[in-house]
């Protein structure tokens, strides 16, 4: 992408209205742009990065067997009326009305419809376990949106629904959704720590969050140290492995975890003073088993082995892309700006070209460019004719892993200059030793 032509509209000014860091930084690089309270656009550069967030989350609800489909935003009130859902769901549901005068909704979550979908047509245990996913946009009139698309009224979500014969396969399936949570959340480069956790209007009484320790997180929690050491399920794990699976769960949860409302202070004082951890943390995933919370009121069974109906056991699984953005922000970011994790960056690389117009530099720039988008980088570049102050400062803002930077005297001999945005880290070397650098 070639910056005079991309659209990146960078602030100038810190944006007043941002009270965190990511807010701020989300802002001022043009990533996001608020239509109205609560409510915003993706720009191009932030598109990005949703966009490579929702991939690695697709690709471990895929490795762990979950299957997608994609549900409508809008739901009829009917379905909600018949899980009871519909009145008890409160001022946080907005209610529309069609031409007909029909009640609908824009869903907040998605459990009365997948349970729809899944009675109309799975009527024998042999389909289970099932489990169905989409990324798609949410709405909930929250009293305070804030802080940008960390809490807002519209956001997106992953959300998950399981579906098996009995609790005992219920579980194995909630803690594939476990293990498959570490997973995603270590490759968006964040330690989560899975607590114990209320199930407000979800429901259900086994429900764990999934928090990342921020000072700016809206919850408190308390913690054991041990979970910065403990090690996330390899990329081979065998998700059908029932003890395996199970003894994942065991070891992440055998150290006290618990987020505020369900904070038990005599368990928590019972660990040794340094192994504490009371701090604050942001929710970025939400795991429910709740049975037949939905099922019994709408009629979701299946045939079992027995010959007999058999009501089906459900669990929900919840991640907040778009919360998960700003998260990463509060967790990799300096003075200068963000820093990304190279699994979500909206590049891989930025090229600098610090004098457009020079011969030498534009053929380098040229050749890196061209050379790197082939080798299947995705390269920011810089061929705008700005001062190289503001080349600098608007590199290191935007955090693209690694900056190359093209100016006329090293460019006259063949060279360039590579910086690290995490480290700062620079090193001057020749242009092949660049393209091997970056792509090798
Ligand atoms: N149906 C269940 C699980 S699929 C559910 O709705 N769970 S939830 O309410 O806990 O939400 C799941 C995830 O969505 C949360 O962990 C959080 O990451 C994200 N989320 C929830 N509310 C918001 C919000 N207002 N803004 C941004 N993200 C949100």
């Amino acid at each position: 992408m070639r910056l005079s032509r991309y659209f990146m509209p960078i602030l100038k000014e810190n944006p007043k209205e941002a009270e965190i860091v990511s807010h701020r930084l989300m802002l001022r690089t043009g990533m996001v742009r608020q239509q109205s309270q609560g409510i915003y656009s993706w720009l191009p550069l932030g598109k990005r990065v949703l966009d490579k967030v929702n991939a690695i989350i697709r690709e471990e609800q895929n490795r762990a067997g979950a299957i997608e489909l994609l549900m409508p935003t809008l739901q009829s009130a009917e379905l909600w009326q018949e899980s009871g859902r519909y009145e008890a769901y409160g001022k946080e549901m907005l209610r529309i009305k069609d031409r007909q005068e029909r009640p609908m909704l824009y869903g907040p979550t998605n459990e009365e419809m997948v349970t729809d979908i899944f009675r109309s047509y799975i009527k024998s245990y042999k389909n289970l376990p099932l489990n169905l996913y989409h990324i798609q946009l949410k709405f909930r009139d929250e009293i305070r949106p804030r802080f940008g698309t960390m809490r807002s009224r519209e956001f997106l979500m992953k959300d998950a629904y399981s579906f098996d014969l009995n609790k005992e396969d219920a579980v194995h399936s909630y803690n594939k959704m476990f293990a498959a949570y570490l997973r995603t959340f270590d490759r968006l480069g964040l330690r989560a720590i899975p607590m114990r956790a209320d199930t407000g209007p979800i429901g259900g009484n086994h429900s764990h969050e999934f928090i990342i320790l921020a000072e700016t997180g809206e919850s408190e929690v308390f913690s054991h140290r041990d979970f910065v050491n403990f090690d996330i399920p390899g990329e081979d794990t065998n998700f059908d492995d029932v003890a395996g699976m199970q003894a994942i769960f065991d070891k992440w949860t055998s150290v006290y975890a618990a987020t505020s409302e369900m904070h038990d202070a005599a368990a928590f004082d019972a660990i040794p003073d340094s192994d504490r951890l009371s701090a604050r943390g942001i929710e970025v995933g939400h795991i429910f088993y709740f049975g037949t919370k939905y099922s019994e009121p709408m009629g979701a069974k299946v045939q079992g082995p027995d010959g007999k109906e058999h009501l089906v056991h459900m669990g929900s699984y919840g991640i907040g892309p778009t919360r998960l953005v700003p998260a990463i922000i509060e967790a990799s970011h300096d003075e200068n700006g963000i820093i990304w994790p190279e699994s979500v960056a909206p590049f891989d690389v930025v090229v600098i070209n610090m004098k457009p117009g020079d011969e030498a530099c534009d053929r380098l720039s040229e050749n890196l460019y061209a050379t790197l988008g082939n080798a299947g980088k995705d390269v920011l570049y810089d061929d705008t004719d700005d001062r190289a102050g503001t080349k600098f400062a608007t590199a290191d803002l935007i955090g693209v892993p690694v900056q190359i930077i093209v100016g006329p005297r090293s460019a006259a001999v063949g060279e360039v200059e590579v910086k690290v945005r995490r480290t700062g880290a620079r090193e001057v070397m020749t242009l092949e030793a660049a393209l091997n650098r970056i792509t090798g």
